[in-house]
């Protein structure tokens, strides 16, 4: 049976709060809702502490599913030694530790967001939908599947092919750099790249609409193409300088 609510899926956030903010408006989430965010909540953009601050907040305004991202597993790693911190740190932690307080270790993580990441899911299944972080094998129960295939495998749609369950597969990690979703009719990626002038995107599964919001809190006007895009157009025009070129104001960079 099919619950009362939407099933709204969530790409990867990246501490890109306000774009979350301006989504979660747009969605006005309802108590018998489900959002289910894909995983990387954080790393990467500014605010990842805020964005598990409102996280948490949402857990009291409808229901929420955590699906654990490569870059949360990356940091539940750096108990594991100077070596897993260093990495995380690289790939985007040090974004992470300053959005508590510039300069900030490990140990300013407060409780309550080390609970709320142990409480992130591998995947998330329904009758009909499948929501992973990264990816799928199409003829192994979701229960069989290791790390790399759920939180690190690229999505790649050459070398993909439908569920064997028959459900479609909902999942985030693999960058769209266009801003555009990537749908294979039994497969979805809805990692928009955000934090790299792409947008957020939430996606109610049955019905199909969807909302995408900007890493400065704009929600997408129909058909608005992403900033990149914009600007390399704009540089293709002569109307601003090449990046790399001028006094770095127009400058894209990853
Ligand atoms: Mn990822």
């Amino acid at each position: 049976m099919r619950a009362p609510g939407r099933l709204i899926a969530v790409g990867d956030v990246h501490g890109c709060l306000h774009a979350l903010e301006c989504l979660l408006k747009g969605v006005a989430p309802r108590p018998e809702d489900c959002l289910v965010f894909l995983g990387d909540l954080i790393d990467n953009g500014r605010d990842s502490a805020a964005v598990l601050d409102r996280i948490l907040e949402l857990r009291r305004q409808c229901q929420v599913v955590m699906v654990r991202g490569n870059h949360e597993e990356l940091l539940l790693a750096v108990h594991e030694g100077e070596a897993a911190l260093r990495y995380w740190e690289e790939v985007g932690g040090v974004n992470t530790l300053n959005s508590y307080r510039f300069g900030a270790g490990i140990d300013d993580i407060p409780e309550a967001h080390w609970v709320l990441l142990f409480d992130q899911v591998q995947y998330y299944e329904t009758e009909q939908f499948i929501f992973t972080h990264a990816n799928y094998v199409s003829d192994l129960p979701l229960v069989d599947h290791v790390e790399h295939e759920l939180r690190w495998a690229l999505f790649e749609p050459e070398n993909l092919r439908p569920h064997h369950s028959g459900k479609t597969v909902i999942v985030g990690h693999t960058e769209q750099r266009n801003g555009e979703i990537l749908d294979l009719g039994f497969a979805i990626c809805i990692d928009t790249a955000c934090w790299k002038h792409g947008w957020l995107t939430a996606l109610e599964v049955h019905s199909r609409q969807v909302w995408q919001a900007s890493r400065w809190g704009m929600m997408r006007t129909d058909g608005e193409p992403v900033l990149r895009e914009r600007l390399m157009s704009a540089v293709d025009r002569g109307l601003v300088v090449s990046a790399g070129t001028g006094d770095g104001r127009t400058g894209l960079v990853d």
